[in-house]
């Protein structure tokens, strides 16, 4: 491939959209935040809002109602949303991680019966891997499903699941062969919460993203049909890992929004904060504070476009670059974040200003959807 043909390109029309979004995030969603966080409320308001706005369709293709712009629009938006609220951002997030399993692997009638109602947000998804004993190594999970009467019955608890009691169905991933070794003989299914046997168990108290509900979805008997199985039967840890390979993309985003929305704020509040008789922006020591900061994150963004632009161009290399992506911006989170607490000084750590929020907001991208050392394992392995 040329060197030329391996740059990305925004198209007019994506811009134009990515600025009607930052401009929803800016006068609709800024203003709620501080609320969501405060209240730990999931805002379903915002998310009629994303629905409405047609930004819940951009995980999908228009043969299910989605806009078919691709992974980089999809992540420029969750970039902008973030920027004012990462509990929304991961609404959007979520609608795309919960979904990629059927979108990959699924039959076109499970494509028809789920992809559309979760274009339009009609529907939300959930995406349930791990548990309480598999976090980081989700090959070692306990939960099974066995044939009966023709049908599986899943039995087990996940845990740190997002969505939990807001999804109106759950991708879950059971052992189907317990006899294949670790992480084989795994098989994903869906489950629409309404089956009998599913419960909304323990909602966890978080740092942040309190604006999500988390916690462990229980599935205690649950029988599904085999139109339920996503993929092939125990090809499930394939499922995940090739879904994951792709949604990370969605947690670098988010990262990179909560490192630039910091960056920005930071930098309006030197402008008008006055000490010593001048603008703090005229020392030296925060100018070079907030460059640093926005050089961090202009870095980010090159390295999280360049990793869209190729699962957009279905590159055999998405894995490595959605790892390197994930991990370089959620870093570039935490370090931007307490920088721009450390800019605003006592004001910084007080919830009347967002920046404390977006610290605490900032900690989870470097362990969900796989910890940060867990994407230097997917990349090392790629270079031996
Ligand atoms: N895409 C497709 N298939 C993959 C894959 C990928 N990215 N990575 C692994 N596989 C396949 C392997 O090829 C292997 O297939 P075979 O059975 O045909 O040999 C199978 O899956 C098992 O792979 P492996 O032996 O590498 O499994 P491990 O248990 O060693 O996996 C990692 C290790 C770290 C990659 C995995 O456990 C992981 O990603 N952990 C983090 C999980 C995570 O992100 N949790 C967050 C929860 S979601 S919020």
């Amino acid at each position: 491939m040329s060197a030329l043909a391996e740059l990305y390109t925004i198209p007019h029309d994506h811009l134009a959209f990515r600025d009607t979004i930052r401009q929803i995030a800016r006068e609709r969603i800024a203003p709620r935040a501080a609320e969501i966080d405060e209240k730990a409320e999931y805002p379903h308001d915002l998310r009629r809002l994303l629905a409405e706005q047609d930004i819940l369709a951009l995980p999908f293709e228009p043969e299910h109602g989605g806009t078919g712009t691709g992974t980089l629009m999809l992540n420029m938006a969750v970039e902008e949303i973030a920027k004012a609220c990462a509990s929304t951002a991961l609404i959007l997030m979520i609608q795309e991680l919960g979904t990629l399993p059927i979108k990959l692997f699924g039959t076109d009638e499970q494509q028809d019966r789920f992809l559309p109602r979760c274009a339009s947000g009609e529907w939300s998804p959930a995406f349930a891997l791990s548990e309480p004993e598999a976090g980081s190594d989700p090959g070692g999970m306990i939960t099974r499903a066995v044939r009966d009467d023709g049908e599986w019955v899943i039995t087990g608890t996940k845990n740190w699941i997002t969505n939990l009691g807001v999804a109106d169905f759950y991708v879950v991933f059971a052992v189907t062969d317990p006899q294949a070794g670790h992480s084989r003989g795994i098989s994903a299914f869906v489950v629409e919460a309404n089956r009998p046997g599913f419960s909304v168990g323990k909602l966890e108290h978080k740092l942040g993203i309190r604006g999500s509900p988390t916690g462990q979805p229980i599935f205690d008997g649950v029988r599904v049909p085999d139109e339920n199985l996503i993929g092939e039967v125990n090809q499930g840890f394939k499922v995940a890992m090739a879904t994951l390979d792709r949604s990370r993309l969605g947690v670098a985003a988010q990262a990179l929004g909560i490192a630039q929305g910091a960056t920005d704020y930071a930098a309006a509040y030197a402008r008008e904060r006055r000490q010593f008789g001048q603008p703090i922006n005229a020392f030296q020591a925060i100018q070079f504070k907030l460059a640093d900061m926005e050089t961090q994150c202009a870095a980010a963004r090159e390295l999280l476009y360049q990793a869209c632009a190729k699962v957009d161009r279905e590159d055999r290399e998405v894995g490595k670059y959605s790892a390197m992506a994930k991990l370089f911006c959620s870093d570039v989170a935490m370090k931007v974040t307490v920088e721009a607490v450390q800019v605003l000084g006592g004001y910084g750590y007080i919830k009347e200003y967002p920046v404390e929020r977006m610290l605490r907001d900032a900690k989870i991208t470097q362990i969900y959807e796989g910890t940060n050392e867990i994407q230097r394992l997917v990349i090392a392995r790629t270079l031996r």
